[in-house]
């Protein structure tokens, strides 16, 4: 299982002192104490989004602060409270205390809203000390501290994108292309042993995630290579981008790679043979022979899949693949 996961600092405002004032108009003697209660202090609320499915966002803002309430004043007014926050996190997430490893929360469904972390409350002004026989009283009180806390918000995350296609097709190479992840990459077959994640940031709010796995080849589903247990990775993936390498340094006929693949996948399950697949042709910067490329376009058309042809070196044709992902993905 994939786990993603930051820590975070909130801190709920601090509550507003209390203030010290005497009423003082002409024609009224003696006009008694008169401060007021500072405000209490904002809360962060942590609220469970079903629009993000990362908790990337964090690693660029990892602190949140509520508003502070402000101090109280003079003729009994009441300092304002201070704003609470919303701060949004991905359902699925969990929410632990980074000190004690206590588990705090988990949510589980869209617009869930949990108080973890609760402003101080104001302090009293001086009106309040005020007895029959302390008419004059000039204590009032400092506004108490926000909670703050230091959080490990943990995810698990399901991938949105899964990569498939032969050894050496450059899974690994686009991976690290569109997304932040550094796997193995290496001109031999079966580089990558483990499935690998890639958060594909779109923009300022929208990511989603990509799983490179291990190549497969022909008999896969028989146990050849490293077989076709991985798959279950991508199982549950909205997306297949199926990666065939066009240039001649494979040795095979694109067409005929596609194929083989198009087959493994049915072996394991028919469901993940008929997910929507877009098909990419990859390396066109070595790509000697056009036909090459041009069979598997005519088959893309043939089969009604959109086809792209890319170069994770030169970067042709990425960020058109990066939206035709997106596109798919967040839609819904
Ligand atoms: N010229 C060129 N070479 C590429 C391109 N993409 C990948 N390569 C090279 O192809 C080789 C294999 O790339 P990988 O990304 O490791 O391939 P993979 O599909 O992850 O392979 P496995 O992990 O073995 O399944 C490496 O030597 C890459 O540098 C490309 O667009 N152009
Ligand atoms: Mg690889």
């Amino acid at each position: 299982m994939f786990i993603d996961e930051v820590r975070i600092y909130v801190k709920a405002g601090d509550g507003g002192n209390g203030c010290m004032a005497f009423r003082r108009e002409k024609f009224v003697p003696r006009g008694g104490p008169s401060g007021g209660d500072g405000g209490r202090g904002g809360n962060v609320y942590l609220v469970a989004s079903g629009h993000q499915n990362t908790l990337l966002h964090f690693r660029f803002n990892p602190e949140h602060k509520a508003e502070r309430g402000r101090h109280g004043e003079g003729s009994n007014r009441t300092g304002h409270e201070g704003q609470s926050i919303d701060v949004a996190t991905p359902v699925g997430t969990v929410v632990y205390d980074l000190a004690t490893g206590e588990k705090l929360h988990d949510f589980t469904t869209p617009g869930e809203r949990f108080l973890i972390a609760k402003g101080g409350r104001g302090g009293r002004g001086n009106a309040r000390f005020a007895t029959a026989t302390h008419q004059a009283p000039t204590e009032h009180k400092a506004g108490h501290p926000g909670e703050e806390k230091r959080l490990r918000l943990e995810l698990k995350l399901l991938a949105d994108v899964g990569l498939v296609g032969y050894p050496n097709a450059g899974k690994s190479t686009l991976i690290s292309r569109l997304s932040a992840a550094h796997p193995k990459i290496a001109d031999y077959p079966f580089t990558t042993l483990e499935p690998q994640l890639g958060v594909v940031q779109l923009d300022d709010f929208r990511t989603f995630v990509i799983a490179d796995i291990p190549g497969l080849i022909e008999g896969a589903h028989l146990g050849q290579g490293l077989g076709i247990q991985f798959l279950r990775h991508i199982e549950r993936t909205r997306l297949l981008a199926h990666l065939v390498d066009v240039s001649e340094s494979s040795g095979r006929e694109p067409v005929h790679d596609f194929e083989v693949i198009l087959q493994e996948l049915a072996a394991f399950s028919a469901d993940l043979a008929a997910k929507p697949m877009l098909l990419v042709a990859t390396k066109i910067d070595v790509a000697q022979n056009p036909a090459r490329v041009e069979s598997l376009r005519a088959l893309a058309a043939e089969r009604g899949l959109p086809f792209f042809a890319i170069s994770s070196v030169t970067g042709e044709g990425l960020e058109q693949l990066r939206y035709a992902m997106a596109e798919r993905v967040l839609a819904g």
